[in-house]
């Protein structure tokens, strides 16, 4: 049993790593990061943004990032952000389907300045449309039911608990691959200790 157990372990390990592996980590804005009079519009325009995918604020210490409402952010409104966030470094990570909203809340850098950046993302393997990712089901997940954590963790119990092949098609909080391949892993340990 100490053989297995140890084994099990090793496949847990190996697919903390797969899982990680095919995230995107996407810095907003690209090299331009999060400064005044980027058309982020422009930026976000062709990528599609899957659960999983981390997005990174990079900026100068006297801007910051706010995530606010769907209202605020159309009115450039910093007063009642849902999140505030300064340094210089913040990120984000896409856990759930749907729409994020971000803006820089000193005074008029959103309104004047253009520092207003929304991220639609949707499940993983969701195919985008034409127009990019658009068409994400809004609010087809709990929001953030559980904390970003140890994905790989999930991916292992999850690939654990059944044949990697039958992975939803609408898994939100993993990487389907990752976990195919997580559960691959498992399946050669759990033969080479049998
Ligand atoms: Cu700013």
């Amino acid at each position: 049993m100490k053989a297995s157990s140890g084994a099990l372990l090793a496949a847990v390990a190996f697919a903390a790593v797969a899982a990680t592996a095919v995230a995107t980590t996407y810095t907003v804005g690209g090299t331009d990061k999060w400064d005044t009079y980027i058309d982020y519009d422009k930026w976000t325009a062709g990528k599609t943004f899957m659960v999983g995918d981390t997005i990174e604020f990079k900026y100068m210490p006297y801007h910051n990032v706010l995530e606010v409402t769907e209202e605020d952010y159309a009115a450039c409104n910093p007063g009642s952000p849902i999140s505030t966030h300064s340094g210089g470094d913040t990120t984000f990570n896409l856990t759930a389907a749907g729409t994020r909203y971000f803006i820089c809340g000193i005074p008029r850098h959103c309104l004047n300045g253009t520092m207003h950046v929304k991220i639609t993302t949707i499940p993983y393997g969701a195919a985008a449309g034409p127009g990019g990712p658009a068409q994400a089901p809004l609010g087809s997940t709990p929001a953030d039911a559980f904390a970003p954590g140890p994905a790989g963790y999930r991916v292992a119990m999850d690939a654990a608990g059944k044949s990697p092949v039958a992975a939803p098609s609408d898994a939100p909080r993993y990487r389907q691959p990752a976990a195919a391949v997580a559960g691959l892993a498992l399946a050669a340990l759990v033969a080479l200790v049998a």
